[in-house]
């Protein structure tokens, strides 16, 4: 046997030391776009993701629900493969399918429609709104409202207090309780941005929500919907049927594909990439996965694979180091693969991205997972507790939970995942089912998680993820350091369990 030299980390062994933050540093001046896919030393890659998270190929995780709303905040779900290659197929398409947004017209609206009138039609569709005059002008006729779906239909309550739900992202204008639907229109023309009305009753405008996200360049927002835009998404395979699943989620619309396995360190991963390599050349994009070392990293990286995935056994839901004694600390198995990386690139001049997959508890290990040299991460636990994921929500002694079960237990039957060519059968559990506290919209929480990753960025003096991995300083910590890492000595008033995640 060989034995490493030394222990494996996982990332709450780890803290960051800053560097110096310069001016220009500052949360809303950091990119996080990130390569998705290959590519060669000065080219592009074909595939970039604008924040460095996806979503897990898991059935309490990635269907199409989520995989619209990750995909508006610039992430991208892998739609689970434990399924039929039909009904996987059209969770793709209705992601690729979905709009943006959608035009309510409606014979009643005209320049003198009242304001509650407007309201109305808003909450028929309980989303945000923009209204769409005859000429493109903020008095012009009223002909319809542009309503994208990302607004909770909750938030048109217009006894919550506005600033209660509101994000950094977010501003408040006042109206004049007696605004009109004029003057609310040139307010909506004059900061070109989404907005949401806010009543104090029925019918009594108090305030406008603006939203920084809307495409403020263009001028017709009848423009937003025909917009070639697609949501971007990734689809799960596995080394079984890809013959007959990789035609499928391809014709369906699949920017990305990724086999998914629980040690991908094998032959039967280098035929699929092989299949597709001959099949469908570079056209098709796959990431393989999951390993923990550099013998695995290059491996697949030899067998044409477009990323790699790394992580065995450190996800929230798996025991598969309990069960079969296989695995290896995150940030040590992201470590080493990060090096092999960057030393076939040295050797090819091919950048092959790496995703740390599973086991992120905070959303500072995102961070650590990025200055250790992922290029972007996989969440399962994190993403199946939005409302948007596909686990059933209930309450467990009195608290809202949503439905969190691993791919290795028996009710995901997730077999392929574990294949190793025997008989077509789970044969013993590698993951449990579980629940996970409930916690809302995905879009609040995503932009949460993304603020702080951007301010740990600034404390590191780097405005992009590359700056980061040259630039971070990590340090290793003791156990009693972590202890003083949280509040401690003090009684903690008013304790919001969630303040640290
Ligand atoms: P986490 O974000 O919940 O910590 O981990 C999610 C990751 O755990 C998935 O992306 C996948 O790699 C892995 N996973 C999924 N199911 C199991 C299991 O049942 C598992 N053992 O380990």
């Amino acid at each position: 046997a060989t034995y490493y030299d030394s222990v494996s980390h996982t990332f709450s062994e780890y803290l960051l030391v800053p560097g110096l933050t310069r001016k220009e540093n500052v949360p809303d001046k950091v990119s996080l776009r990130t390569p998705l896919v290959k590519f060669k030393k000065g080219e592009e890659p074909a595939l970039s993701l604008n924040i460095p998270m996806v979503s897990a190929v898991m059935q309490s995780v990635s269907g199409d629900r989520l995989g619209v709303a990750l995909a508006k905040e610039g992430g991208m779900s892998f739609i689970f493969q434990s399924q039929s290659i039909a009904s996987e197929a059209a969770m793709v398409a209705k992601v690729k399918n979905a709009k943006a947004g959608f035009v309510v017209s409606d014979s009643n609206i005209t320049p003198d429609t009242t304001l509650s009138e407007v309201l109305e039609l808003v909450k028929k569709t309980g989303h945000s709104t923009m209204p769409v005059t005859e000429d493109g002008t903020p008095n012009g006729k009223l002909v319809g409202l542009v309503t994208s779906r990302d607004y909770r239909v909750s938030r048109m309550n217009g006894s919550e207090k506005a600033s209660s739900f509101m994000t950094p992202r977010e501003k408040l204008v006042t109206a004049n309780a007696s605004a009109t639907l004029s003057e609310c229109n040139d307010l909506i023309w004059e900061h070109k941005l989404n907005t949401l009305p806010i009543v104090d009753d029925a019918d009594h405008l108090c305030y406008l929500v603006f939203r920084k996200d809307y495409a403020s360049h263009k001028e017709n927002p009848l423009e937003l919907l025909d917009d070639e835009k697609r949501f971007m998404v990734g689809a799960g395979i596995n080394t079984r049927d890809y013959k007959e699943r990789v035609p499928a989620l391809v014709n369906a619309g699949a920017d990305c594909l990724v086999l998914d396995s629980s040690d991908g360190f094998s032959e039967w991963q280098a035929d699929a990439l092989e299949w597709i390599r001959e099949k469908y050349g570079d056209t098709v994009k796959v990431g393989a996965g999951n390993v923990v070392d550099r013998d695995g990293f290059n491996y697949l990286a030899e067998h044409g694979a477009d990323f790699v995935k790394v992580g065995i056994g450190g996800g929230s839901i798996c025991i598969t180091r309990e069960t079969k004694g296989i695995g290896r600390g995150q940030a040590t198995a992201v470590i080493e693969v990060a090096k092999a990386r960057d030393e076939w690139f040295e050797r090819t001049g091919e950048y092959i991205p790496i995703c740390s997959d599973g086991g992120i508890v905070y959303d500072y290990h995102i961070v650590l997972a990025l200055a250790m040299g992922a290029d972007f991460v996989m969440l399962g636990r994190y993403f199946s507790r939005f409302e948007e994921a596909p686990g059933e929500k209930l309450t467990v002694n009195g608290a809202y939970v949503k439905e969190y079960w691993g791919e290795g237990s028996n009710r995901a039957k997730n077999w392929q995942r574990y294949d190793l060519g025997g008989k077509g059968k789970l044969s013993f559990e590698e993951g449990v089912d579980s629940y996970v506290p409930y916690a809302g919209f995905l879009h609040d929480n995503v932009y949460m998680t993304t603020y702080k990753i951007r301010s740990t960025m600034c404390n590191c003096g780097a405005l992009t993820i590359k700056e980061l991995q040259d630039k971070a300083r990590l340090t290793l910590v003791s156990s009693t350091s972590i202890v003083e890492g949280g509040a401690h000595d003090v009684i903690v008033k008013n304790e919001d369990k969630s303040y640290n995640k």
